[in-house]
């Protein structure tokens, strides 16, 4: 007998399965393969009353990874939109925010950008300007405090299987703990069976909101490598490039000190912000 599943936590060889009518299965992957990431769908064999094996996995609509050289690092599956968490303390890096975007738009994703503790209004000005060359680019930026009050996110999450993606210490899982009511039960029982029993997310975990609305917490990132974009990918991963693109003189130009840079002519011209061109610049590795 076996029956269809959706991984709902993800723990190195480790997954919770979440069957079709809702019941809740540990499963290990058989033979080797341990690849999966949590919103995979699989197919799942039980081996024990809660016990189960994964013997099959579906088709992915999308996969969200970073990776560096050497190896990739799964976030999340089937997700249609990121939603990548900053606040106004502590400090956060901004070309990590360009990085999740570019992964993003690279797999079609909707990407929105959360500003959280707003509460703390000593760093708000500064975060501020520096999410500003982003709204300038066209994401939305919603303004929070997790704890006092997470509802401006709601509508944004309606209709969409989401990821909450960001640097450790934004307010992700306090997030999340907000808008799911029995979350902070289930984060304690997962990370008890799990074995890891600390405040900081270890493992993604995949919630359900309502009937049509899921999202999942990720641990906070520290890099977001992108190894495995192309320089075109790349590019077209900074949205507000892609009218440019194609019209720089030279066809493999660089966007870097090549005459008759479009792109370069639309930094100059002020209509893309500069600090979004040298993320660009960073992450293509000048
Ligand atoms: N003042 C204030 N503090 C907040 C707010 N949201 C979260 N925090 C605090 O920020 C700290 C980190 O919150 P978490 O939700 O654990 O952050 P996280 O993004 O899940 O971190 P990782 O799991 O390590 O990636 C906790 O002490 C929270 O109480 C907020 O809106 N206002
Ligand atoms: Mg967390
Ligand atoms: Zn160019």
């Amino acid at each position: 007998m076996s029956a269809q599943g959706t991984i709902v936590a993800a723990h190195g060889r480790h997954y919770e399965v979440e069957g079709q009518d809702g019941c809740r299965w540990h499963a290990v992957p058989r033979g080797k393969r341990s690849d999966y990431a949590c919103g995979d769908r699989v197919v799942i064999e039980p081996t024990g009353t809660d016990e189960a094996r994964i013997v099959e996995h579906q088709a992915r609509d999308s996969l969200l990874y970073r990776s560096d050289a050497h190896r990739q690092k799964l976030i999340a599956a089937n997700v249609d939109q990121i939603v990548i968490v900053t606040a106004t303390q502590p400090t956060f890096s901004d070309e990590l925010v360009s990085r999740a975007l570019a992964a993003a738009e690279h797999e079609g994703m909707r990407a929105i950008i959360v500003l959280n503790k707003t509460d703390l209004g000593d760093g708000l000005a500064a975060a501020r300007q520096r999410l500003a060359p982003f709204k300038a680019a066209g994401y939305a930026v919603v303004e929070m405090a997790a704890r006092v009050d997470a509802s401006p996110l709601r509508s944004w999450l309606e209709d969409h299987l989401s990821v909450l993606v960001g640097q450790s210490g934004m307010g992700k899982s306090t997030l999340i703990n907000a808008l799911v009511p029995d979350a902070a039960a289930r984060t304690r029982e997962i990370s008890t069976a799990l074995d890891s029993g600390k405040h900081t997310t270890t493992h993604a975990t995949l919630y359900r909101l309502g009937e049509d609305a899921s999202v999942i917490d990720s641990p906070g990132l520290q890099e977001f490598g992108l190894a495995h974009l192309t320089f075109g990918e790349l590019e077209w991963g900074f949205r507000e490039f892609r009218p440019t693109l194609g019209q720089c003189r030279f066809h493999d130009c660089r966007h870097d000190a090549e005459p008759g840079c479009a792109v370069k002519a639309l930094v100059e011209a002020g209509d893309v912000d500069r600090r979004r061109y040298e993320h660009f610049r960073a992450i293509a590795g000048a």
